[in-house]
Protein backbone atom coordinates (compact mmCIF):
# COMPACT_ATOMS: atom_id res chain seq x y z
CA UNK A 1 0.00 0.00 0.00
CA UNK A 2 2.81 2.98 1.00
CA UNK A 3 4.39 1.68 -2.79
CA UNK A 4 0.96 2.15 -4.25
CA UNK A 5 0.88 5.53 -2.14
CA UNK A 6 3.82 6.94 -3.24
CA UNK A 7 3.70 6.25 -6.92
CA UNK A 8 0.01 7.82 -6.40
CA UNK A 9 1.35 11.02 -5.04
CA UNK A 10 4.08 11.62 -6.89
CA UNK A 11 2.13 11.36 -10.28
CA UNK A 12 -0.42 13.90 -8.62
CA UNK A 13 2.34 16.02 -7.55
CA UNK A 14 3.32 16.65 -10.87
CA UNK A 15 0.36 17.04 -12.58
CA UNK A 16 -0.75 20.78 -13.30
CA UNK A 17 -3.85 22.15 -13.92
CA UNK A 18 -4.47 25.52 -15.75
CA UNK A 19 -7.09 27.93 -15.12
CA UNK A 20 -9.10 30.29 -16.88
CA UNK A 21 -8.76 33.95 -16.58
CA UNK A 22 -12.15 34.18 -17.72
CA UNK A 23 -13.55 32.01 -15.16
CA UNK A 24 -12.38 35.17 -12.53
CA UNK A 25 -14.25 37.75 -13.83
CA UNK A 26 -18.51 38.19 -14.35
CA UNK A 27 -20.60 35.82 -16.06
CA UNK A 28 -23.79 34.73 -16.74
CA UNK A 29 -26.24 33.44 -19.29
CA UNK A 30 -28.41 35.78 -22.10
CA UNK A 31 -30.66 36.27 -19.51
CA UNK A 32 -28.82 38.14 -16.85
CA UNK A 33 -25.51 38.32 -15.45
CA UNK A 34 -24.92 38.64 -11.74
CA UNK A 35 -22.55 40.66 -11.02
CA UNK A 36 -20.37 39.49 -7.53
CA UNK A 37 -18.08 42.11 -5.40
CA UNK A 38 -14.33 41.86 -5.84
CA UNK A 39 -14.35 40.76 -9.57
CA UNK A 40 -10.95 41.95 -11.35
CA UNK A 41 -11.03 44.78 -12.59
CA UNK A 42 -7.74 44.31 -15.47
CA UNK A 43 -5.95 41.46 -16.49
CA UNK A 44 -3.73 42.00 -13.60
CA UNK A 45 -5.90 41.25 -11.28
CA UNK A 46 -7.42 38.25 -12.60
CA UNK A 47 -3.56 36.71 -12.73
CA UNK A 48 -3.47 38.30 -8.72
CA UNK A 49 -6.47 35.32 -8.53
CA UNK A 50 -4.89 32.62 -10.11
CA UNK A 51 -2.45 32.82 -8.03
CA UNK A 52 -4.16 32.53 -4.91
CA UNK A 53 -5.57 29.15 -6.68
CA UNK A 54 -1.87 27.89 -7.11
CA UNK A 55 -0.95 28.69 -3.73
CA UNK A 56 -3.95 26.56 -1.94
CA UNK A 57 -3.94 23.68 -4.48
CA UNK A 58 0.21 23.63 -5.34
CA UNK A 59 -1.05 22.22 -9.07
CA UNK A 60 -2.72 25.57 -10.70
CA UNK A 61 0.56 27.40 -11.74
CA UNK A 62 -0.37 28.53 -15.37
CA UNK A 63 -3.40 31.02 -16.46
CA UNK A 64 -4.84 30.54 -19.72
CA UNK A 65 -5.52 34.15 -21.48
CA UNK A 66 -8.86 35.18 -24.29
CA UNK A 67 -7.79 37.91 -26.53
CA UNK A 68 -9.20 39.90 -26.65
CA UNK A 69 -10.41 40.17 -23.38
CA UNK A 70 -7.40 40.34 -21.73
CA UNK A 71 -5.61 42.69 -24.31
CA UNK A 72 -3.03 44.48 -22.50
CA UNK A 73 -0.40 46.85 -23.72
CA UNK A 74 2.04 45.30 -22.46
CA UNK A 75 2.30 41.42 -22.72
CA UNK A 76 5.80 40.91 -20.92
CA UNK A 77 4.90 42.90 -17.92
CA UNK A 78 1.67 41.04 -17.53
CA UNK A 79 4.19 37.78 -17.89
CA UNK A 80 6.78 39.36 -15.41
CA UNK A 81 3.59 40.46 -13.03
CA UNK A 82 2.48 36.90 -13.08
CA UNK A 83 5.94 35.60 -12.35
CA UNK A 84 6.13 37.63 -9.21
CA UNK A 85 2.77 36.11 -7.89
CA UNK A 86 4.34 32.35 -8.63
CA UNK A 87 2.41 31.43 -11.44
CA UNK A 88 3.10 32.24 -15.43
CA UNK A 89 0.58 32.42 -18.53
CA UNK A 90 -0.94 29.58 -20.32
CA UNK A 91 -2.47 29.37 -23.24
CA UNK A 92 -3.70 31.76 -25.65
CA UNK A 93 -7.37 31.69 -26.84
CA UNK A 94 -8.15 33.36 -29.65
CA UNK A 95 -11.72 34.98 -30.53
CA UNK A 96 -13.30 35.53 -33.43
CA UNK A 97 -16.67 35.28 -32.19
CA UNK A 98 -17.61 38.68 -30.40
CA UNK A 99 -17.96 40.82 -33.84
CA UNK A 100 -20.76 42.11 -36.09
CA UNK A 101 -18.28 40.77 -38.70
CA UNK A 102 -18.79 37.48 -37.53
CA UNK A 103 -22.27 37.17 -37.90
CA UNK A 104 -21.94 34.58 -40.87
CA UNK A 105 -18.78 32.77 -39.41
CA UNK A 106 -15.01 33.95 -39.18
CA UNK A 107 -12.66 31.72 -40.99
CA UNK A 108 -15.39 30.26 -42.92
CA UNK A 109 -17.30 33.37 -44.09
CA UNK A 110 -17.76 33.41 -47.52
CA UNK A 111 -16.62 37.03 -47.61
CA UNK A 112 -12.51 36.87 -48.01
CA UNK A 113 -12.13 40.47 -45.78
CA UNK A 114 -13.90 38.39 -43.20
CA UNK A 115 -11.76 35.72 -43.19
CA UNK A 116 -8.48 37.78 -43.56
CA UNK A 117 -9.62 40.20 -40.75
CA UNK A 118 -10.20 36.82 -38.51
CA UNK A 119 -7.21 35.49 -40.04
CA UNK A 120 -5.33 38.75 -38.92
CA UNK A 121 -6.67 38.12 -35.47
CA UNK A 122 -5.42 34.41 -34.61
CA UNK A 123 -2.00 35.18 -36.09
CA UNK A 124 -1.99 38.09 -33.50
CA UNK A 125 -2.44 35.81 -31.28
CA UNK A 126 0.57 33.78 -31.76
CA UNK A 127 2.60 37.53 -31.61
CA UNK A 128 1.12 37.66 -28.10
CA UNK A 129 2.52 34.14 -27.58
CA UNK A 130 6.10 35.32 -28.68
CA UNK A 131 6.19 37.70 -26.18
CA UNK A 132 4.25 36.23 -23.17
CA UNK A 133 6.07 32.68 -23.61
CA UNK A 134 2.50 30.79 -24.15
CA UNK A 135 3.21 26.98 -25.57
CA UNK A 136 -0.30 26.75 -27.10
CA UNK A 137 -2.70 28.68 -29.12
CA UNK A 138 -6.77 27.41 -28.83
CA UNK A 139 -8.69 27.83 -31.23
CA UNK A 140 -12.51 27.29 -31.35
CA UNK A 141 -14.50 28.78 -33.61
CA UNK A 142 -18.28 29.73 -33.58
CA UNK A 143 -18.87 29.25 -37.44
CA UNK A 144 -21.89 27.43 -38.92
CA UNK A 145 -25.02 27.30 -40.10
CA UNK A 146 -27.85 27.99 -38.65
CA UNK A 147 -30.42 27.01 -42.24
CA UNK A 148 -29.86 24.27 -44.58
CA UNK A 149 -28.58 25.77 -47.83
CA UNK A 150 -27.22 29.08 -46.29
CA UNK A 151 -23.67 28.47 -47.02
CA UNK A 152 -21.73 25.61 -48.85
CA UNK A 153 -20.64 23.17 -46.10
CA UNK A 154 -17.96 21.53 -47.90
CA UNK A 155 -16.10 24.78 -49.48
CA UNK A 156 -16.42 26.55 -45.86
CA UNK A 157 -14.34 23.43 -44.78
CA UNK A 158 -11.71 24.44 -47.29
CA UNK A 159 -11.86 27.56 -46.55
CA UNK A 160 -10.96 26.46 -42.96
CA UNK A 161 -8.28 24.36 -43.84
CA UNK A 162 -6.44 27.70 -45.60
CA UNK A 163 -6.53 29.85 -42.78
CA UNK A 164 -5.49 27.19 -40.39
CA UNK A 165 -2.47 26.71 -42.52
CA UNK A 166 -1.61 30.08 -42.43
CA UNK A 167 -1.39 30.22 -39.14
CA UNK A 168 0.31 26.82 -38.52
CA UNK A 169 3.21 28.12 -40.66
CA UNK A 170 3.54 31.11 -38.72
CA UNK A 171 3.91 29.19 -35.19
CA UNK A 172 7.39 28.78 -34.16
CA UNK A 173 9.14 25.45 -33.28
CA UNK A 174 7.73 25.56 -29.44
CA UNK A 175 4.69 26.55 -30.26
CA UNK A 176 1.37 24.40 -31.29
CA UNK A 177 -2.02 24.66 -32.31
CA UNK A 178 -4.84 23.31 -30.09
CA UNK A 179 -7.83 22.93 -32.21
CA UNK A 180 -11.27 22.64 -30.34
CA UNK A 181 -14.35 21.17 -31.37
CA UNK A 182 -18.00 21.80 -30.65
CA UNK A 183 -21.45 19.94 -31.68
CA UNK A 184 -24.04 22.74 -31.38
CA UNK A 185 -24.03 26.93 -30.15
CA UNK A 186 -24.08 29.27 -31.68
CA UNK A 187 -24.54 27.60 -34.86
CA UNK A 188 -27.50 24.98 -34.81
CA UNK A 189 -28.07 23.62 -38.29
CA UNK A 190 -24.52 22.80 -38.66
CA UNK A 191 -20.87 23.97 -37.24
CA UNK A 192 -17.75 24.10 -39.19
CA UNK A 193 -15.51 21.87 -36.43
CA UNK A 194 -18.70 19.89 -34.67
CA UNK A 195 -16.39 16.91 -33.59
CA UNK A 196 -13.52 15.57 -32.67
CA UNK A 197 -12.93 13.80 -35.94
CA UNK A 198 -13.06 16.85 -38.18
CA UNK A 199 -10.52 18.47 -35.83
CA UNK A 200 -8.44 15.81 -35.89
CA UNK A 201 -8.66 15.70 -39.79
CA UNK A 202 -7.52 18.91 -40.01
CA UNK A 203 -4.80 18.25 -37.70
CA UNK A 204 -3.42 15.11 -39.07
CA UNK A 205 -3.18 17.64 -42.65
CA UNK A 206 -1.75 20.39 -40.83
CA UNK A 207 0.98 18.48 -39.27
CA UNK A 208 2.22 17.43 -35.85
CA UNK A 209 2.43 21.05 -33.96
CA UNK A 210 -1.63 20.59 -34.79
CA UNK A 211 -3.34 19.26 -31.48
CA UNK A 212 -7.16 18.21 -30.71
CA UNK A 213 -8.93 19.84 -27.69
CA UNK A 214 -11.66 18.62 -25.90
CA UNK A 215 -14.13 20.54 -24.07
CA UNK A 216 -15.99 18.15 -22.00
CA UNK A 217 -18.92 19.98 -22.17
CA UNK A 218 -18.94 20.64 -25.85
CA UNK A 219 -20.28 16.86 -26.72
CA UNK A 220 -24.16 15.35 -27.38
CA UNK A 221 -25.85 13.72 -24.38
CA UNK A 222 -24.80 10.40 -23.50
CA UNK A 223 -21.10 10.89 -26.34
CA UNK A 224 -18.34 8.58 -24.46
CA UNK A 225 -16.01 10.95 -24.26
CA UNK A 226 -13.62 8.67 -22.70
CA UNK A 227 -13.20 6.88 -25.91
CA UNK A 228 -12.33 10.10 -27.78
CA UNK A 229 -9.94 10.59 -25.04
CA UNK A 230 -8.16 7.05 -25.67
CA UNK A 231 -8.42 7.37 -29.81
CA UNK A 232 -6.35 10.80 -29.61
CA UNK A 233 -4.48 9.52 -27.24
CA UNK A 234 -3.21 6.77 -29.05
CA UNK A 235 -2.38 8.75 -32.06
CA UNK A 236 -0.78 11.22 -30.29
CA UNK A 237 -3.31 13.81 -31.03
CA UNK A 238 -4.86 15.05 -27.73
CA UNK A 239 -3.52 18.13 -26.71
CA UNK A 240 -5.49 19.57 -24.04
CA UNK A 241 -8.82 19.15 -22.22
CA UNK A 242 -11.27 22.26 -21.09
CA UNK A 243 -12.87 20.66 -18.12
CA UNK A 244 -15.93 21.47 -17.19
CA UNK A 245 -19.66 19.94 -16.15
CA UNK A 246 -22.70 20.20 -17.93
CA UNK A 247 -26.45 18.76 -17.58
CA UNK A 248 -27.95 20.20 -20.88
CA UNK A 249 -25.73 22.10 -23.17
CA UNK A 250 -22.24 23.79 -22.86
CA UNK A 251 -23.30 24.74 -18.96
CA UNK A 252 -19.72 25.43 -18.15
CA UNK A 253 -20.39 24.38 -14.67
CA UNK A 254 -17.66 23.06 -12.39
CA UNK A 255 -15.88 19.96 -13.72
CA UNK A 256 -16.65 16.97 -11.70
CA UNK A 257 -19.79 18.44 -10.23
CA UNK A 258 -22.20 16.81 -12.78
CA UNK A 259 -20.71 13.44 -13.50
CA UNK A 260 -17.35 12.50 -11.28
CA UNK A 261 -17.75 8.95 -12.94
CA UNK A 262 -17.07 10.43 -16.47
CA UNK A 263 -14.39 12.58 -15.22
CA UNK A 264 -12.68 9.67 -13.22
CA UNK A 265 -13.50 7.52 -16.49
CA UNK A 266 -11.62 10.16 -18.51
CA UNK A 267 -9.16 9.92 -16.24
CA UNK A 268 -8.87 6.60 -16.22
CA UNK A 269 -7.80 6.38 -19.83
CA UNK A 270 -5.64 9.08 -19.20
CA UNK A 271 -3.62 7.31 -17.29
CA UNK A 272 -3.64 4.01 -19.15
CA UNK A 273 -2.35 5.65 -21.96
CA UNK A 274 0.51 6.94 -20.01
CA UNK A 275 -0.82 10.57 -20.78
CA UNK A 276 -0.89 12.57 -17.16
CA UNK A 277 2.70 13.23 -17.21
CA UNK A 278 3.61 17.15 -18.28
CA UNK A 279 5.78 15.51 -21.25
CA UNK A 280 2.89 13.98 -22.73
CA UNK A 281 2.33 17.17 -24.08
CA UNK A 282 -1.63 17.39 -22.43
CA UNK A 283 -3.03 20.24 -20.75
CA UNK A 284 -5.21 19.70 -18.46
CA UNK A 285 -7.42 23.29 -18.24
CA UNK A 286 -10.45 24.38 -17.08
CA UNK A 287 -12.93 26.19 -19.19
CA UNK A 288 -15.44 27.18 -16.70
CA UNK A 289 -17.90 30.36 -15.67
CA UNK A 290 -19.59 30.34 -12.35
CA UNK A 291 -22.24 32.85 -12.52
CA UNK A 292 -23.74 31.92 -9.31
CA UNK A 293 -21.12 30.88 -7.19
CA UNK A 294 -18.14 32.44 -5.39
CA UNK A 295 -15.65 32.42 -8.33
CA UNK A 296 -12.43 31.53 -6.65
CA UNK A 297 -13.45 29.05 -4.03
CA UNK A 298 -15.14 27.52 -7.37
CA UNK A 299 -12.02 27.26 -8.95
CA UNK A 300 -9.88 25.51 -6.32
CA UNK A 301 -12.91 23.20 -5.56
CA UNK A 302 -12.67 22.28 -9.64
CA UNK A 303 -8.93 22.03 -9.64
CA UNK A 304 -9.73 19.52 -6.53
CA UNK A 305 -12.22 17.34 -8.21
CA UNK A 306 -9.67 16.62 -10.73
CA UNK A 307 -7.00 15.65 -8.68
CA UNK A 308 -9.68 13.23 -6.90
CA UNK A 309 -10.68 11.68 -9.98
CA UNK A 310 -6.73 11.26 -11.05
CA UNK A 311 -6.10 9.82 -7.75
CA UNK A 312 -8.30 7.56 -8.18
CA UNK A 313 -7.69 6.73 -11.40
CA UNK A 314 -4.41 6.00 -10.33
CA UNK A 315 -5.65 3.94 -7.95
CA UNK A 316 -7.02 1.05 -10.58
CA UNK A 317 -4.96 -2.02 -9.71
CA UNK A 318 -3.94 -2.34 -13.73
CA UNK A 319 -2.38 -5.83 -12.85
CA UNK A 320 -5.51 -7.41 -11.65
CA UNK A 321 -7.46 -5.05 -14.63
CA UNK A 322 -5.75 -6.47 -17.53
CA UNK A 323 -5.31 -9.99 -16.39
CA UNK A 324 -9.36 -9.64 -15.63
CA UNK A 325 -9.78 -8.57 -19.11
CA UNK A 326 -7.75 -11.22 -20.78
CA UNK A 327 -9.70 -13.93 -19.18
CA UNK A 328 -12.56 -12.13 -20.86
CA UNK A 329 -13.72 -11.97 -17.13
CA UNK A 330 -16.77 -9.28 -17.87
CA UNK A 331 -17.61 -8.81 -14.25
CA UNK A 332 -14.27 -8.62 -12.66
CA UNK A 333 -12.81 -6.01 -14.52
CA UNK A 334 -15.50 -3.99 -14.22
CA UNK A 335 -15.09 -4.90 -10.16
CA UNK A 336 -11.35 -3.89 -10.36
CA UNK A 337 -11.95 -0.88 -12.16
CA UNK A 338 -15.09 0.08 -9.45
CA UNK A 339 -12.75 -0.69 -6.60
CA UNK A 340 -10.42 2.44 -7.58
CA UNK A 341 -13.52 4.48 -8.55
CA UNK A 342 -15.13 3.99 -4.79
CA UNK A 343 -12.35 4.74 -2.92
CA UNK A 344 -12.57 7.68 -1.04
CA UNK A 345 -9.27 9.35 -1.93
CA UNK A 346 -9.80 12.56 0.38
CA UNK A 347 -7.41 11.51 2.93
CA UNK A 348 -4.48 10.38 0.29
CA UNK A 349 -4.82 14.17 -0.77
CA UNK A 350 -5.32 16.15 2.75
CA UNK A 351 -1.97 13.80 3.36
CA UNK A 352 -0.18 15.29 -0.09
CA UNK A 353 -1.14 18.85 0.41
CA UNK A 354 0.37 18.44 4.13
CA UNK A 355 3.69 17.03 2.46
CA UNK A 356 3.58 20.07 -0.21
CA UNK A 357 3.31 22.04 3.04
CA UNK A 358 -0.37 23.47 2.09
CA UNK A 359 -3.44 23.01 4.06
CA UNK A 360 -5.31 19.75 3.65
CA UNK A 361 -8.25 21.52 2.98
CA UNK A 362 -7.81 24.39 0.90
CA UNK A 363 -11.17 25.82 -0.08
CA UNK A 364 -11.49 26.51 3.89
CA UNK A 365 -7.81 27.52 3.94
CA UNK A 366 -9.25 29.95 1.17
CA UNK A 367 -12.26 30.84 3.07
CA UNK A 368 -10.35 31.84 6.36
CA UNK A 369 -7.62 33.76 4.69
CA UNK A 370 -9.78 36.54 4.23
CA UNK A 371 -8.83 37.26 0.45
CA UNK A 372 -12.22 37.61 -0.76
CA UNK A 373 -12.97 40.05 1.52
CA UNK A 374 -10.07 42.33 0.65
CA UNK A 375 -10.80 42.27 -2.45
CA UNK A 376 -14.65 43.06 -1.94
CA UNK A 377 -13.44 46.22 0.14
CA UNK A 378 -10.41 47.13 -2.68
CA UNK A 379 -12.27 46.57 -6.06
CA UNK A 380 -14.59 48.83 -6.86
CA UNK A 381 -16.31 48.52 -10.28
CA UNK A 382 -14.90 45.17 -11.88
CA UNK A 383 -16.38 43.71 -14.53
CA UNK A 384 -13.75 41.91 -16.31
CA UNK A 385 -16.07 39.94 -17.86
CA UNK A 386 -15.81 38.70 -21.26
CA UNK A 387 -18.82 36.38 -21.40
CA UNK A 388 -21.93 38.66 -20.87
CA UNK A 389 -21.87 41.84 -19.36
C1 LIG B 1 -16.66 27.87 -26.57
C2 LIG B 1 -15.56 27.77 -25.55
C3 LIG B 1 -14.20 28.06 -26.17
C4 LIG B 1 -14.07 29.52 -25.86
C5 LIG B 1 -14.56 29.51 -24.41
C6 LIG B 1 -14.72 30.80 -23.74
O1 LIG B 1 -17.88 27.44 -26.07
O2 LIG B 1 -15.58 26.54 -24.91
O3 LIG B 1 -13.20 27.33 -25.53
O4 LIG B 1 -12.81 30.02 -26.04
O5 LIG B 1 -15.75 28.75 -24.54
MN1 LIG C 1 -13.76 25.48 -24.34
MN1 LIG D 1 -17.62 25.93 -24.44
Amino acid sequence: MTETTDRVKAALRAQRIETPSWAYGNSGTRFKVFTQPGVPRTPFEKIDDAAQVHAFTGVAPTVALHIPWDTVDDYRALADHAAERGVALGAINSNVFQDDDYKLGSVTNPDPRVRRKATDHLLDCVSIMDKTGSRDLKLWFSDGLNYPGQDNLARRQDRLAEALREVYDRLGDDQRMLVEYKLFEPAFYATDIPDWGTAFAHCVELGPKAQVVIDTGHHAPGTNIEFIVAFLVRQKRLGAFDFNSRFYADDDLMVGAADPFQLFRIMHEIVRGDALKPEAGIAFMLDQCHNIEAKIPAIIRSVLNVQEATAKALLVDVDALEAAQDAGDVLESNEVLMDAYNTDVRPLLAELRTDMGLDPDPVRAYRRSGYGDRISADRVGGDQAGWGA
